[in-house]
């Protein structure tokens, strides 16, 4: 339990807030006001947790991962005192030295090179695809853009077959539940992955993967001896998990705010230059990833308040991304501005190592958009997907012309 009120030591908030329930997984912005208003740090009681979710404080904690760490697990379970629902990953749930050996092997198979020649096969499968669409005119946006795009792209990207990699939603999805409580959207989607996992264990072999890709680049390292085979498909399975759903609520979000925000499209259709900070500021606002939980390594003090050692911290992205603490405006949306260190991508070492690329898988999107779609409009209410850790949607149903 929280300190009460001592000398050296600030009160702490208990809050009853539960971040995981459906209302607040499906419209966390007036609770993510709460939680920054409420204090530096908060005590949530129904989990026995804490968490921080002003700018100044999230951020500097992603930066100290000596005091905040990860090797605990990155969701609400302590792999401390809780089995790990699968072997643990190598990059995201490790720390430094075993985590630095991982990072470099896993971004040396995402090199800028690498990243900046997929650009023209990402520009000509979003002209294919966005031609499509506007000549369908309506359609749901979540299934026909914001999930058949990335899995085109990044499934070709990574070296997979064309048959089963639909898998990667369910897989993903599962993966980004587990990081929360044992709720509904837990057992649903594992439940609904169970049938994908095989599918997705093959393909983090060697054998599975096409000998061009990203896949196939984590294998190399096999080859140098600085990792594995059981290693190697522990890092493709990291691609796997990090490599599709993200994007998928990325550009979902995107698609709501487009049709939403008609005067922000004309600005960019005005300058498809503005693209790339238009994706920025799509990651800022929505904070596709919401959340991420670290474990403290030992008794830390937030300004002034002390969090004991060995606890979970559940970190907000998302809250931290509108702190009016950090931006102007900060529960606006514009294109325009001048975003800076946003949290989407988290901070320090274990920030995105998948940025660059989801930058470009994004912006190639987004700009053929700008260049080709005159406007936008909701044709019925977005479905929130409730899920854990991602701000998803179930469907967007939209028109363009
Ligand atoms: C947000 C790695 C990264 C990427 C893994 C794993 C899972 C998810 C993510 C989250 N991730 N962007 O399993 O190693």
């Amino acid at each position: 339990m929280p300190n009460g009120h001592t000398a050296t030591s600030e009160p702490i908030p208990v809050l009853d807030l539960d971040p995981f329930s459906d209302a607040f997984l499906t419209g966390p912005d007036p609770y993510h006001e709460v939680l920054r208003e409420a204090g530096p740090v908060v005590y949530l009681e129904r989990y026995g947790v804490w968490a921080m979710a002003r700018y100044a404080h999230v951020h500097e904690a992603l930066r100290d991962h000596e005091t905040y760490c990860s090797s605990a697990g990155v969701g609400i379970s302590d792999f401390r005192k809780e089995k790990p629902w699968r072997p643990p990953s190598l990059l995201l749930e490790a720390d430094p030295p075993a985590h630095d050996r991982a990072r470099r092997v896993a971004a040396r198979a995402l090199p800028p090179r690498v990243v900046r020649e997929l650009r023209p096969e990402f520009l000509r499968r979003a002209e294919e695809l966005v031609r499509s669409l506007l000549a369908r005119g309506s359609f749901d946006a979540v299934p026909a853009l914001a999930e058949a795009y990335p899995l085109r792209v990044f499934g070709d990207a990574a070296g997979l077959p064309a048959e089963g990699r639909e898998n990667l939603l369910a897989y993903g999805t599962m993966v980004f539940n587990v990081f929360g409580p044992r709720n509904r959207v837990f057992e649903e989607s594992t439940a609904a992955a169970e049938p994908v996992r095989a599918w997705i264990a093959e393909h983090c072999e060697r054998e599975a993967l096409s000998p061009d890709g990203l896949g196939a680049r984590i294998w190399a390292a096999v080859d140098t001896g600085e990792i594995s085979r059981e290693e190697a498909a522990l890092l493709v399975r990291s691609l796997f998990s990090a490599g599709v759903d993200t994007t998928v609520s990325t550009l979902a979000a995107a698609v709501l705010l487009f049709a939403t925000h008609p005067r922000q499209w004309e600005v960019l259709r005005t300058d498809p230059s503005l693209a790339g900070n238009a994706l920025e500021e799509v990651i800022r606002y929505a904070s596709p990833v919401q959340t991420f939980f670290r474990t403290t390594t030992r008794e830390v003090e937030v300004e002034g308040r002390r969090i004991p050692a060995g606890e979970k911290v559940l970190l907000f992205l998302g809250a931290a991304n509108r702190d009016p603490r950090q931006w102007d405006r900060a529960g606006e949306f514009d294109i325009t501005r001048r975003i800076g260190a946003h949290v989407g991508f988290g901070s320090g070492i274990h920030n995105c190592v998948g940025a660059a690329f989801a930058r470009v898988e994004g912006e190639a999107l987004v700009s053929v958009l700008a260049r080709r779609v005159t406007g936008w409009e909701s044709t019925g209410d977005p479905i929130p997907r409730p899920n854990n850790t991602l701000r998803a949607f179930a469907s967007l149903p939209v028109r363009i012309w």
